[in-house]
């Protein structure tokens, strides 16, 4: 059983796994500890993670990046259009509401939903773990940003699903990285709790946290967030100051073109690292457009006036979050700083400010949340033994439900109120006699990413027969889950109407009749059988059905087909990458044959088989820069057999002379 954490970022996932030692982040193919979160449809095969990133610049318009940005959105949300305007691939809106993409593969036009590209990246996440643990995996935690709504989360569920995966739990990005940085933490001072600040920036989003740490147990006290204020949002500053600048020095219009525009910015972001350790950098692009070189150059100082406004959005999250844990500046212990975003000075200089105290990095910025994440994973899983540790968390939206008579419950409806600790149950009483609807929903779309819909889902409680006119008790059981996900668990319908017949009432249930334990009493004393005589208090309990309808998102229908599809895809991959693996053996036979008719098979071959099989190797060769550069798996596999019989009985001859050899050593000594 593997017990692996995961992070999606939107420009890096990575991934982390428990082992008996500690937390290891696992390295890819290419042995990087990074893997973009990149989908790159090639002409036969994709290409995801660090190869996708390779193949993106070759096939712009079919390669998905930022496919975090579009998970669980609707297509009209003004935040996703912003979004979509700087992607260069094709998007509609969904039947439901929600975002497709459309791009060329295999000669026709495919459709996929985001969903499905997230589920890419977690399959190709899921083969470089199983490729390190050499085993199958399916268990997992996977961070997500703690502003995801229910719709995003059943989206992650679903992409996870369809990727094969079995995640235990999703996980808020800031509870696992308090999560990691806790429970081995010992120097903690022990004179009560130890308030720690957590800011993250991202690639697109800021999220902060503060956590209270005790010895054996954390709390998330507040989570606060900007999701539009990221590392890209630096790059997009030095963008636009430089696609101003070329125009005037250049006379060129780099927003005009798809290409220019990529390449700069991908300079600009580069740029901007460099400033991060750098007091100046330049930037230099070749043929960046109209075939002409660009130069530029710019101070720390100058790229941190231009960020002033960035920086200052930056602190509003941290106030939130300051504010909203109801703890004075003094009591924080520490800030500490992660996310590969707050690389840039002067995010340190502005947090240093705000919270009257240097900031610490002593977590690793690109792997908390997957460390966070793997460790949970492990407290999770029944295999593995980890010291006793308590994570509460939080829930930064609050949640209410209604039903076809209003709010639920007092104060508008709202169960889960902001900052609720979860998971949680509460159970409502509602008085009904007939089937009704009831609704979940966030109650205030302030406290959301602004755009994004409130609805949740929607219920259908019942059919159900009651036993008299009056309205009978209804319990229905909420719960937040583990996922941040509210459901209603169960329903079920109280009847505890007094019986005067002993009959039980013809509702066929698995009704508790229970004796009102006064009467039971009084019967026995009696020493009657008490039939006649016995008044029974009945308390039916029966369970209702419930008909959830979530809001927006997947059907089963359409997780089968998804499903259906990526095996499809997966195959075609697998295909290809043996095709690729035949052809490099083909070429491999080649020059491996080449080398040794001149060397070991010299004298076992005749001329004219040598110079048979020369040439039959240099067409081979020619072939394979040519024709057979992109044939079928099959085809290179009989070229090979072709070869091999040529090359076989010399092979033979060789051998056989060996064995010979070595037979009349062993003789002599
Ligand atoms: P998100 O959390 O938003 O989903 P992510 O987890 O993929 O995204 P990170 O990998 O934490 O994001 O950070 C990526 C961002 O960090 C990019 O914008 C990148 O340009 C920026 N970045 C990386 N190194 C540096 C650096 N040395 N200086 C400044 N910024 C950097
Ligand atoms: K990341
Ligand atoms: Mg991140």
């Amino acid at each position: 059983m593997s017990v692996v954490g995961f992070d999606i970022g939107n420009e890096n996932c990575v991934i982390a796994v428990a082992k008996q030692r500690g937390i290891d982040v696992l390295l890819n193919d290419e042995s990087k500890r990074e893997n973009p979160a990149v989908v790159s449809f090639g002409e036969k095969q994709r290409f995801i993670g660090s190869a996708g990133a390779a193949s993106a610049t070759m096939h712009p318009k079919s390669t998905i990046s930022q496919v975090k940005r579009l998970i669980g959105r609707n297509f009209n949300e003004p935040a996703v259009q912003d979004d979509l305007r700087l992607l260069p691939f094709e998007t509609s809106e969904g039947p439901d509401g929600g975002i497709l993409i459309h791009l060329q593969y295999l000669g026709e036009k495919q459709t996929f939903m985001p969903v499905q590209i997230l589920a890419m990246l977690l399959a190709h996440l899921k083969q470089i773990t199983e490729k390190n643990l050499e085993m199958p995996i399916s268990n997992c935690v996977i961070g997500i940003p703690s502003y995801f709504t229910a719709l995003q989360r059943r989206a992650y569920l679903n992409a996870a699903e369809i990727a094969g995966l079995k995640p235990l739990r999703l996980m808020h990005d800031c509870a696992a990285i308090g999560l990691g940085y806790g429970i081995y933490k010992t120097d903690f001072p022990n004179r009560g709790p130890t308030n720690v600040v957590f800011v993250d920036i991202g690639h697109s989003d800021t999220q902060v946290a503060i956590v209270s740490f005790e010895p054996g147990h954390m709390k998330v006290l507040s989570h606060a967030f900007d999701s539009n204020l990221g590392g890209r949002d630096f790059d997009d500053v030095l963008f636009r100051h430089f696609a101003a600048q070329f125009k005037e020095q250049y006379n060129i219009d780099v927003y005009s073109s798809t290409r220019a525009s990529i390449r700069l910015r991908a300079a600009c972001e580069k740029l901007k690292k460099v400033l991060s350790a750098n007091p100046e950098a330049p930037l230099n692009i070749e043929c960046l457009m109209e075939e002409k070189d660009v130069k530029g150059y710019i101070k720390r100082d100058e790229f941190e006036k231009l960020a002033s406004a960035l920086l200052e959005r930056i602190s509003i999250p941290c106030r939130k979050a300051l504010l909203e844990s109801g703890l004075a500046v003094e009591t924080i212990h520490t800030v500490e700083l992660v996310g590969s975003g707050s690389r840039i000075p002067a995010i340190t200089k502005m947090v240093n400010s705000l919270f009257r105290k240097e900031p610490s990095r002593t977590l690793n910025a690109s792997e908390c949340v997957a460390r966070g994440c793997a460790v949970q994973c492990a407290m999770l899983s029944p295999i593995f033994r980890v010291r006793e540790y308590e994570v509460q968390d939080c829930f930064p939206f609050s949640i209410a439900f209604a039903s076809d008579q209003g709010p639920c419950s007092l104060a508008d409806g709202v169960l889960f109120p902001k900052g609720n600790a979860f998971p949680s149950t509460k159970m409502l009483t509602l008085h009904r006699n007939d089937i009704f609807p009831m609704e979940a929903f966030y109650a205030n779309e302030n406290e959301l990413p602004s755009g994004v819909s409130t609805r949740i889902s929607s219920f259908k409680i019942g059919p159900f027969r009651v036993s008299h006119v009056e309205k009978t008790k209804i319990k229905v059981k909420v719960q937040l889950n583990l996922n941040g996900i509210v459901t209603i668990e169960s329903a079920s319908l109280i009847d505890d109407h007094v019986d005067d017949s002993t009959v039980n009432n013809s509702i066929n249930t698995q009704s508790e009749k229970v004796e009102a334990s006064n009467q039971e009493s009084l019967s026995k004393a009696n020493g009657s059988s008490g039939h006649e005589i016995r008044r029974l208090k009945a308390i039916r309990r029966q369970d209702i059905f419930i008909d959830e309808n979530a809001y927006g998102g997947m059907t089963q229908g359409e997780l089968s087909q998804a499903q259906e599809k990526e095996l499809q895809l997966a195959q075609q991959d697998i295909k290809m990458e043996r095709t690729k693996e035949k052809k490099n053996a083909l070429e491999a036979y080649v020059y491996e044959t080449r080398n040794k008719l001149l060397d070991t098979y010299r004298s076992f071959a005749t001329n004219s088989e040598k110079e048979g099989i020369s040439s039959s190797l240099q067409q081979t060769e020619e072939w394979l820069y040519e024709d057979g550069d992109d044939e079928a798996e099959y085809v290179y596999a009989e070229k090979l057999e072709d070869l091999k019989k040529m090359v076989d009985p010399i092979e033979s001859r060789y051998k056989d002379e060996e064995a010979r050899a070595l037979a009349t050593r062993n003789l002599l000594n």
